[in-house]
Formats: C-alpha cells, sequence, structure tokens
C-alpha cells in the first residue's frame, strides 16, 4: 500500500528541525584543564567511579582514611576516555565535609588536576569542597540540584556564588516522574530558578533521570522523549546516570552502551558511565562519528587503534 502524505511530512519535519544544530555551549575547567561540552562536540564522559555507594572495598577504605583505590580509579577512568571525574563523598557516618576536600585532593594530586563534578547531598560537604577546588578561575559541576524548593533554595546560591556548572535532576516533590511532560515541567522549573539568580544558561545541565527497563518497559522511551523535548525547549547540555537503565536485567554493559548511543541522538552531551567499560566507551565513539561531531572520524580511528580493535 502506498505511505500516506503524512509519513512524508514527518520525514521533513524531522531534518527541518535537526536537534544537532541546537547547542548551548558549557565549558567546565579545573586550573590545569578546560573541557567543552556541546552537541557539535565528542561526547563527554563522566567518570562515575569514584563513589562509595555500594561499594564496599571503597567504603572500608575511606573509613581508613586510605585512598588508593580512589587514586586509581581517577588515574585509569582518564585514561579510559573520561575528560570529568565525578567525587562522590556520600560515606555513612564520615565527616562529609573534611572527606570530600580530600577525596578532591587526592584526586587533583593522582591524575594532574582534573576537571570534577561535586556529587553530594550534603550541602556543607559541597560548600567545602567548591570552597576548596574554585581557586584561580576552577569552575567544576555540581552534582546536583533537584526542582524541589528546598533543593533550589539550599544549592543555587553556591552555584552562583562559585561560578559552577550545575547538573538539574527533573524530579520534584513527588520523587521521579514517570512521564516525559513532567520531566519537562520539573526542568522548567529549575531554569526558571537558576535563570531567575543569574545563572546562565550554559551553567545549567539537565539530566532526565533515568529508570529502569526490568520495571517499566517505557523508561527509555521516556527518558528519551525527555531529552527530546529539553533540548528542543531550551538547547541545554544534557548529562544522565547511564548505568540505571540496565539495573538488575543480564548484559548490562552492552545494553547500556546501546541505550547511551541511543539517548546521543536525541541530545546526551556528558553521560555519566563507567568508561572502564569498554563498550561504553565505544558506544560514544560510535555516536561521535555517526552523529558528524568535530572530529569524529579521527577519534573512531585512533580510539579503535589504542583499544586494539581493527
Ligand atoms: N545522575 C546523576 N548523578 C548520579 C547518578 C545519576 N550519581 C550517582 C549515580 N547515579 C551514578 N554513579 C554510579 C556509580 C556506581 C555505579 C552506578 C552508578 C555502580 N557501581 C557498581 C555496582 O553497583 O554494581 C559497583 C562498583 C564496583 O564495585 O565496581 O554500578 O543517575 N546526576
Amino acid at each position: 500500500p502506498p505511505i500516506d502524505q503524512n509519513h512524508y511530512k514527518n520525514i521533513n519535519k524531522r531534518s527541518e528541525t535537526n536537534i544537532m544544530a541546537k547547542s548551548v555551549i558549557t565549558v567546565v575547567k579545573s586550573n590545569k584543564h578546560e573541557v567543552t561540552i556541546s552537541r557539535d562536540e565528542s561526547i563527554v564522559i563522566i567518570g562515575e567511579r569514584i563513589n562509595p555507594t555500594g561499594r564496599s572495598a571503597l567504603q572500608k577504605e575511606l573509613k581508613a582514611g586510605k585512598f588508593d583505590i580512589v587514586r586509581r580509579d581517577a588515574v585509569a577512568q582518564l585514561e579510559a576516555g573520561a575528560s570529568i571525574l565525578d567525587i562522590n563523598s556520600g560515606l555513612p557516618r564520615a565527616d562529609e565535609p573534611a572527606l570530600m576536600v580530600q577525596m578532591i585532593k587526592e584526586v587533583q594530586d593522582a591524575a594532574d588536576d582534573p576537571v570534577i563534578c561535586l556529587d553530594t547531598a550534603n550541602v556543607k560537604a559541597l560548600e567545602a569542597g567548591l570552597k576548596y577546588y574554585c581557586k584561580d578561575g576552577a569552575k567544576p559541576m555540581i552534582n546536583s540540584v533537584t526542582a524541589e524548593g528546598k533543593s533550589l533554595k539550599a544549592v543555587l546560591p553556591l552555584v552562583k556564588e562559585y561560578g559552577a556548572v550545575i547538573i538539574g535532576l527533573c524530579s520534584g516533590d513527588d520523587g521521579i516522574p514517570k512521564t516525559a511532560e513532567k520531566r519537562l515541567k520539573n526542568t522548567d522549573t529549575i531554569i526558571e530558578a537558576a535563570l531567575k539568580m543569574g545563572i546562565p544558561i550554559e551553567n545549567i545541565v539537565i539530566d532526565c533521570l533515568i529508570l529502569t527497563l526490568g520495571v517499566s518497559g517505557e523508561a527509555a522511551l521516556e527518558a528519551m522523549n525527555a531529552i527530546d523535548m529539553i533540548v528542543e525547549k531550551y538547547g541545554v547540555n544534557i548529562t544522565m546516570g547511564a548505568s540505571n537503565i540496565s539495573f538488575g536485567l543480564p548484559a548490562r554493559e552492552q545494553l547500556t552502551s546501546f541505550f547511551m548511543a541511543m539517548s546521543a541522538v536525541k541530545g546526551l552531551t556528558c553521560p555519566i558511565c563507567n568508561p572502564l567499560k569498554k563498550q561504553e566507551v565505544i558506544a560514544m565513539n560510535a555516536a561521535n562519528i555517526c552523529l558528524g561531531k568535530k572530529k569524529g572520524v579521527m577519534n573512531w580511528i585512533k580510539t579503535s587503534r589504542a583499544l586494539g580493535i581493527d
């Protein structure tokens, strides 16, 4: 049967509104390194591993005041393709402000002062980390703020004071919304509040919050729809804790990788993931070359060789 006229209209509309054209440029930096996040540039990997949550060996070390794993993970993740390192200081019963500062110091010392993402729900730890890290123009990411009034009020003043980049989680008073529309609504709340405080749009990165496919068969679709809508409306950079998609399922690395590549088409620019999982890095390199990002072809050849794949 002939394809109806609307089919062609939709295809034309798609190419007219190519999301790759629309992008806010976000810059983060340490004193030694600068990272640009934009839909024109290679996807930026935020390494997730420096996080004691659910990692008993790391918890044990941190409790004993040791930082060997932190230092090793910092170096290994950068070598594997991360450009930013997430540092989560959420250790139960710890002096979190002091721990955050020490973790930052260890990472800076071990890995030549990388760009970091301060990941904590503890505002005192966040403030201590920012006070220590933000010298001489260093501009980190902060992970994170939500659309809840209490969160916005506690975190946005620090974002403004230190000129940092904030990750806005599109959750609100009722937790993580199931639908893309409600995620957009929470994004509206965060962006409006930040702009009102004088935080520029390029310093806001949105996390659409990935639910688990094993729980909801719509989890990936709703997240990708949310990315689509948020990018269409604001052009902001998009992050996500990618591995949530595959929680509890087999072949996690493969599933997470494919989902990340699909999300890249929608406008994902800076996933939080584990770069030691090679498939995830390969998927992002494939997205870079297929989406025509700067140096995509050159980097595909270079990184494939480095991985020993011919
Ligand atoms: N969004 C934002 N920030 C986030 C998340 C997010 N930060 C935390 C988390 N989610 C992303 N970070 C991790 C870190 C580790 C793991 C998953 C996500 C993880 N760890 C292994 C495990 O549980 O199997 C254990 C590590 C090991 O022993 O090797 O999976 O969604 N903005």
